[in-house]
């Protein structure tokens, strides 16, 4: 395996490129369509075949590896002052369908490299290292997103959490138990010095602005909502169309109108990812419609504001087409502002390296908005290319990477030395 030393021009430490991009290959290996993406939603077997591969991965690179009751995992190295609170990095390893080989690996990954590079040295730090591989960061198979860092930081209930379905009515606990990875609640993270995650911009900032870093400033907040639209069942062949009452006219009329409203106003996103219609026949005329509503924008207030205005959508598109809807907030998360000093030290460390770096808030959320609740936390974020994600595209320069995780090397060096 690789022993070289990397180093900067002066002798710096620096991350082993090859080594990094090789784990992150064999990663996209693990749950990989037949069209160059990746498939590994949280707790499905492509998700414990790539959970697998990282225990032997932090086991070999000598660290302590626990679980716990969220299926979060940790890799612990100690340091020469074991009882100092850890510097924890790290990210998720579940996709989204079909999603790309960069969300949330690219920090998991890199923290691994860190430590390898830290080892490659023969270096100890004085605070413990801790690499964190959050279980349903993405929220595709199990609601909510970010499941795993909210139930074991507290912030969601583990009632709630274990109780959720899948789209074919497993439950989160039972997937859980089955994968093999619910360890025990005594395991969760109950403090840091500070948090550092590592990830890919998922927009198009960085390259528009041909720069190589973000500084991340926070997280902007978000909703998941859900309305239900309940018309009549009726035969399609014989009955007029004047006086249908067609949940499913309604609600593309509804979704219509959000987007339309979105584009209204101004950073305000409306996203409708998933729609079930009932029977879902073409000779029955839908009697129901249940969609998601993913809303986003940076000002907590405003959004208090958007949902009142989706409800008054809802309500005169039910009307003119005589059906009934409800609405649900499933669950909702504030704009988070990460930390100063952690923003600070990334920054310097970045102009150390003579990174050319930007500020930006991110749109896409992360496991650090939760973590920023118990700890100081910053996030670096590497370009992605023409902004994609979240599909197939998704693809960030070994380069790109190679930056992020040097930066990340670099201010988890530092913090642990504190
Ligand atoms: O939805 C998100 O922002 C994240 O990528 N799960
Ligand atoms: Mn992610
Ligand atoms: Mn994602
Ligand atoms: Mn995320």
């Amino acid at each position: 395996m690789h022993s070289a030393k990397h180093k900067g021009v002066n002798g710096e430490m620096r991350i082993n490129q090859t080594r990094l991009m090789e784990t992150i290959e064999t990663s996209s290996k693990i749950g990989a369509t037949t069209n160059g993406d990746l498939h590994r939603l949280a707790l499905t077997h492509e998700d414990v075949e790539m959970r697998t591969q990282l225990v032997h991965w932090l086991e070999t690179a000598g660290l302590d590896v626990t679980v716990d009751d969220f299926g979060n995992m940790y890799g612990k190295r100690e340091g020469t002052n074991p009882e100092l609170a850890p510097v924890v990095i790290g990210s998720h390893l579940d996709t989204q369908p079909y999603g790309g080989k960069y969300d949330g690996v690219v920090g998991v990954l890199s923290a691994l490299e860190v430590i390898r590079t830290f080892n490659d040295e023969g270096v100890k730090m004085p605070r413990p290292i801790v690499i964190v591989n959050f279980t349903n960061e993405e929220g595709a198979r199990f609601a909510p997103p970010l499941q795993g860092s909210g139930g074991a930081l507290g912030e969601l209930s583990k009632t709630d959490i274990y109780d959720t379905e899948d789209q074919e009515g497993t439950r989160f606990e039972t997937a859980l138990v089955e994968s093999g990875y619910q360890g025990k609640e005594s395991e969760r993270l109950t403090g840091a010095h500070a948090f550092v995650e590592l990830h890919i911009e998922q927009g198009p900032v960085l390259e528009q602005k041909q720069k190589c870093i973000g500084v991340v400033q926070g997280i902007q907040g978000m909703a998941w909502l859900q309305v239900h639209v309940k018309g009549e069942a009726d035969h399609a062949g014989s009955t007029p169309m004047s006086g249908r009452k067609d949940a499913l006219v309604a609600s593309s009329a509804m979704i219509t109108a959000l987007s339309r409203y979105a584009e209204s106003v101004e950073d305000l996103h409306i996203t409708v990812g998933r729609q079930h219609v009932h029977p879902n026949v073409p000779n029955v005329i839908p009697s129901e419609v249940t969609f998601s509503v993913d809303m986003r924008h940076h000002d907590d207030h405003m959004r208090t504001g958007v949902i009142m205005a989706i409800r008054k959508i809802l309500s005169d598109t039910s009307k003119r087409n005589g059906v009934e809807y409800t609405l649900d907030t499933n669950w909702h998360g504030d704009t988070v502002h990460f930390s100063e000093k952690v923003k600070n030290v990334i920054a310097e460390e970045a102009s150390a390296l003579q990174y050319d770096a930007d500020q930006l808030y991110s749109g896409a959320s992360h496991d650090a908005k939760h973590m920023s609740q118990i700890t100081d936390t910053g996030m670096i974020f590497v370009p992605s290319v023409g902004g994609k994600s979240h599909q197939e595209a998704e693809y960030t320069s070994a380069e790109d990477i190679e930056k992020g995780a040097n930066l990340l090397l670099n201010v988890t060096k530092r913090l642990a030395k504190e």
